[in-house]
Order: C-alpha cells, then structure tokens, then sequence
C-alpha cells in the first residue's frame, strides 16, 4: 500500500510549481486545455521581443542547462545565432538514460505542448526552422504524446511554414534512441541523427559552431527548454528572483531508493537536501545520498545541509548532475552497488577511446575482486582504480569516460567504503 502523500509535498495545481504546473491537471493530448492554462502566451512574446530579445531575456534570467553540465543557455543561443553559416538547427537531448533520472520523461508524458512550444520559441531565437527531439527509446508513451502535440500543433499553424502567421517557418522530427547510454552525449546525438555510428566526436568544434551536419546547432535538454515558458511568461526579474544568484528558477529533482515516496520533486534552487529528503520521507538509517548519478558523488549523513545548487553542490565535492536523488539506507550493501555502477560504464562505453575503454573494464575487475576477497587485500586495487580512474578523467573524449570513476572515488574518499 503507498503511504499517504505528505501534506508538505507540493501537489498538481500547487502554485509553488512552474515546470510541473500542469502535470496531472490537463489532459496531454489536448491543444486547447494547454492554450487554457497559458499555453503559447511565451510565443507570442517571443515575437514580439524578436530573436535577439529572447537571447537577451535567457541571458538576464540566468538559466544554466539543466542536463548536468550548467553551461549558460543564453551564452549557446547567443553563439549559435552569431554564426553565419547555415542552415541551423535545434536538437532537444531527450534521451534520459543517466540512472536514476526520470525527470524528462514526466515533463514529456504529461505536458508535451510545452515543449514544442519551447522549442519553437529556441529555434526562432537560434534561427534555426529545423528542430529534432532525440527521444530515449524506451519512452513509448512519451514518444506517442509527442507525436500527437507535433500533429495537433501543425494542425493549427502552431509549426509549419507560417507558425502563428508571423513568417516564421519550424518544424519538429522525433528521432528515437536505440537503448545506448552514449547516444545521450550531444555529439553522439548528432551522429545517431545522420544515420552514423552513436559515437562522440572531439570537442571543439562546440556544436554552436558545428553540429548537426556540421552546421550551427543548439542543443538543449528538455527540461532546459521548457524553463524558457516562465522566463518569456513572468520576465526575466521575476524569473530570478527564485533560486540562487547563479542557480536561478526551480530544479526538478528525481528522487528514487529508500524514500517512503519516491518521484520528482519541484523545488527552488537553494533548498538544501534534507528539505528535499523530509518531503520524500527518508529511510530511519540513512546510509549515503548519491547525487547526480552514475556520473556523480556521495554526500554522507552528517552533510545532509548541502544546498541544492550547482556550486553548493560542487564545494561539497559531489555534483547536482541531471537532479538524480539516490538514497540508500544501511541495509544496502556499497561494494554491490559500486560494482554495478563500473559494470554500466565498461558495458555503455562506445569503446573509441583507449582509456576508457580499456579503463572502465580495469575498474570493473578490480571492484570485482575486492568484492569476491571481501574487502581483503583492498588496497592495492584501490591504487590502481586512482591511477586508471586519473587517466580517463584526463584522456577520455567525453563526459562518459571523464567521470566514470566519480562515484567510485567518492565512495571511497568520502564513505571510506572499504575500512
Ligand atoms: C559553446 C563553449 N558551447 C561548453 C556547451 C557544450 C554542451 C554544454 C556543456 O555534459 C554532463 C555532466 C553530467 N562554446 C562551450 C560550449 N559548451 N563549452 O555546453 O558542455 P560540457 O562539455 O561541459 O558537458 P557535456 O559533455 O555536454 C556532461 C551529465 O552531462 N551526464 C549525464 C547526463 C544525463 C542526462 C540525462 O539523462 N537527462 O542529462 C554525464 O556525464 O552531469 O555534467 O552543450 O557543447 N566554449
Ligand atoms: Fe566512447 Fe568512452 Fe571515449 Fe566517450 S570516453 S568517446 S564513451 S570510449
């Protein structure tokens, strides 16, 4: 039986919530309940503003990408629009494979047209009249809502050849993920786009400059995009009130492992994460928080205070990633699930690169025998795991093979999970 929902969790229609607004209160296949609850209100302000007014208000609202990495949205628009080269395009990094993460998907599933609207607002800002959702494959009802808002918003002249009858041409093609981790990474995206290998290319060339067939590309996660209503809708100044003074607006936080009520939480940038944990109702013998995924870092219970920003989260040594919230309480045996963490890497590895691909299955193998021997003799695995884990961070091409060992080093440095 799922216990009763705490009377502190903002519910569906709460006003404290922005990006969760209309999730359980409109019915997602419907253009004209999403036009009732403000829906394409952002739009016409855009055009108004035009496209440089839009750069210019993401810029003054602060908005920092949601998808792990904080760069300034603003910053991507602005470059992407400067270059003279063409055409350009928008790609929205749907394809939420980071564990732990389901953020996306509720904002997708539950309210599609914002998105659309959002990107129709990115893609005239960008200039691009081309945009693509890259969508995780394993997100069917997802992918169907999308499919649906994409053929109703073409219906009414909300994308096409003439979106409101402002002269502006866009349009939206959804490209589904075959179930690679690695298709994630925005390059890696562009490839599986073009009909290559889901492989990452170096960097630079930054997509704003080369990206999607080698043209000038935004490449936005959903959840970024869909902040851009609010902005547009309130204005920059009252966006950045919320937040922090570089974490501006609110953060959806997914919340999985040992909480009374797991799910996504809409809360404030600055809020600390035992407000967060109270809300979810956490484990009587907490062992460990894992924050921002696979990729991410332990935060133990004595520092339970971390504020939930970027940089709070990053002078505490861990990282707030994509907003995944893994609580673990003391019946959960580390080592096991260190082991499975290393076992995702060394299997979602594209394999181009040596360190990591040679890497992340030296780690695998050294958490195994540490796990068979029972901890024994752990020290001299641990060792190597720093030397190997030192050469992907340093020589890897992407974040994948970069961060591989995060979680890993943080358990060990920080839970001492071997002593
Ligand atoms: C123009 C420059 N653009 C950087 C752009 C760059 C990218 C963004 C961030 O993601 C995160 C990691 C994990 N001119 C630029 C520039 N850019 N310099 O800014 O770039 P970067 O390279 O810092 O990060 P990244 O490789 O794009 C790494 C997270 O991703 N992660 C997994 C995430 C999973 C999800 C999910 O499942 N929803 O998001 C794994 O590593 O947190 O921080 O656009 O082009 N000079
Ligand atoms: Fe592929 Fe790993 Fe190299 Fe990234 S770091 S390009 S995933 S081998």
């Amino acid at each position: 039986q799922e216990p009763p929902p705490a009377a502190a969790v903002p519910q569906s229609g709460d006003p404290a919530l922005v990006l969760l607004k209309r999730i359980g209160t409109v019915d997602p296949a419907s253009l004209d309940d999403y036009r009732s609850t403000g829906g394409y209100t952002a739009l016409r302000r855009a055009f108004a503003l035009g496209p440089a007014g839009v750069i210019r208000e993401v810029l003054e609202a602060g908005l920092v990408g949601r998808g792990g990495a904080a760069f300034p949205t603003g910053r991507k628009w602005q470059a992407t629009a400067q270059q003279a080269d063409g055409p350009h395009y928008l790609v929205c990094n749907a394809d939420e494979s980071e564990p732990g993460t389901f953020k996306d998907r509720v904002l997708m599933e539950g309210d599609p047209y914002a998105l659309v609207e959002a990107m129709t607002i990115a893609g005239y800002a960008v200039g691009a009249h081309q945009g693509y959702v890259y969508l995780r494959g394993e997100y069917p009802r997802a992918f169907e809502r999308l499919a649906h808002a994409l053929a109703s918003a073409r219906t009414r002249g909300l994308l096409g050849p003439d979106v409101l009858g402002q002269g502006y041409a866009f349009d939206i093609e959804i490209r589904r993920g075959a179930g690679a981790y690695i298709c994630g990474e925005e390059t890696a995206i562009f490839n599986s786009i073009e009909g290559q290998r889901g492989e990452p290319r170096s960097k630079p060339p930054f997509p704003v400059e080369k990206g999607l067939f080698g043209k000038p590309t935004a490449v936005n996660n959903v959840e970024t995009l869909v902040n851009v209503l609010p902005i547009l809708e309130h204005g920059a100044a009252a966006y950045a009130a919320t937040g922090t003074e570089t974490s501006t607006g609110t953060k959806l936080f997914c919340v999985s492992g040992q909480v009374d009520r797991p799910g996504v939480y809409e809360l404030p940038f600055g809020a600390n994460l035992r407000e967060l944990l109270d809300l979810a109702g956490p484990p009587g013998r907490l062992r460990a928080v894992l924050l921002g995924g696979a990729a991410g870092g332990f935060v133990r219970p004595d520092e339970l205070d971390v504020p939930l920003t970027f940089e709070g989260t990053r002078a505490a040594g861990t990282t707030l990633g994509s907003g995944v919230v893994l609580v673990l309480d003391d019946s959960v045996e580390l080592p096991r699930v260190l082991l499975r963490i290393a076992e995702f890497f060394r299997d979602e590895s594209c394999g181009q690169c040596v360190p990591c691909r040679v890497g992340t299955v030296r780690q695998e193998e050294a958490l195994h025998r540490i796990v068979d021997r029972t901890g024994a003799g752990a020290a001299e695995d641990i060792a190597l795991m720093r030397e190997v884990g030192q050469a992907m961070r340093d020589a890897s091409i992407c974040g994948l093979g970069q961060t591989a060992w995060n979680a890993v080093e943080s358990a060990i440095d920080r839970l001492g999970v071997y002593k």
